[in-house]
């Protein structure tokens, strides 16, 4: 293929799906609240292990944090200026501190790249430490860059 043609044909294929987040703020908005309901889906049975309601299997547990650590990264490119519509609780924050918002998603990252480590190992006592290091870059975010129930 001609150079140039490939050329634009990469930029098109890399350019779409923010154009299209943008076009469309309400399927964006929706598939970001979706993004955090499915991490919900594996954090809080593996908070049910935590707490000791649920036996702890370590295989399970350890497949349980690889999951989370995929899920854990895909809200954070969802949150596309001009998308604080419909269910969500974005706050206008979220896009005046950019890097303050960033800050937040690396922290949560860290914690639940470190819970994974330490569910591989395999240390109950540290996974427990390691989950509630997570649950609190949760509620750090939240305190500062989600409003209140509506
Ligand atoms: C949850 C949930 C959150 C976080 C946070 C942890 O299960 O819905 O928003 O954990 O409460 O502090």
């Amino acid at each position: 293929m001609n150079k140039l043609l490939s050329l634009i044909l990469s930029v098109a294929a890399l350019a779409a799906p923010a154009l299209s987040h943008a076009a469309d703020p309400a399927a964006t908005a929706e598939a970001r609240v979706a993004a955090f309901k499915k991490m919900l889906r594996t954090f809080e049975p593996m908070g049910t292990v935590v707490r000791e309601r649920e036996p702890y299997r370590k295989d399970a547990f350890a497949e349980q944090a690889k999951t989370l650590q995929m899920l854990a990264r895909e809200p954070w490119p969802l949150f596309v200026p001009g998308t604080a519509v419909g269910k969500s609780r974005a706050k206008p924050e979220i896009w005046s501190q950019p890097d303050a918002f960033k800050k937040e998603q690396q922290g949560m990252i860290v914690a639940v790249d470190a819970l994974a480590a330490s569910a591989q190992a395999g240390d109950i006592k540290d996974i427990r430490a390691k989950y509630a290091t997570l649950a609190n870059t949760c509620k750090s975010c939240h305190d500062s860059f989600r409003a209140p129930q509506r």
